[in-house]
């Protein structure tokens, strides 16, 4: 098995409450390395490119909204089956349901807006991983 990339979000929500040391503390203690590590505030355009999947559903432009509306911390992951690796780590979409161990499980609630608010974002396989990669850290 060759080592692998993974995009890993911590989203304005995880980044507001001050959980992006939290995450990255478990991905770390996990064993896997840190190749790349960003704060930025996200463009609308960014997100309907990294969010292309899910154009044209229900709760695509509350997500691009909410997404764009405050600092994020971007990340680049790589380990052997990170990509598989980091979506066990992070838990289920909706935090309400996801298991208590895993990120939004231990971190994560409803807030009243629906599953949106579930700190983290992780590739969900190599071709994404890839595509998400080009468009948070296109140098590398
Ligand atoms: O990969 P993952 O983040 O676990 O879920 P996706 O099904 O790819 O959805 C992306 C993102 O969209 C999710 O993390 C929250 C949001 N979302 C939502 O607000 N409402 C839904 N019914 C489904 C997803
Ligand atoms: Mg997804």
């Amino acid at each position: 098995m060759t080592s692998e990339r993974s995009l890993v979000l911590v989203k304005p929500d995880g980044f507001a409450r001050g959980l992006t040391g939290e995450v990255l503390r478990r991905i770390e203690a996990k064993g896997y390395r840190l190749v790349a590590l960003s704060v930025l505030t996200a463009s609308p355009e960014m997100l309907h490119r990294h969010y292309a999947e899910h154009e044209g559903k229900p709760f695509f432009e509350a997500l691009v909204e909410f997404m764009s509306s405050g600092p994020l911390t971007a990340a680049v992951i790589e380990g052997e089956r990170c990509i598989e690796g980091f979506r066990s780590l992070a838990g289920a979409t909706d935090p309400t349901l996801a298991p208590p161990g895993s990120i939004r499980g231990d971190l994560g609630r409803d807030w009243g807006e629906g599953v949106q608010k579930n700190i983290v974002h992780g590739s969900d396989s190599p071709e994404s991983a890839a595509r998400e990669i080009g468009i948070w850290f296109p140098q590398l």
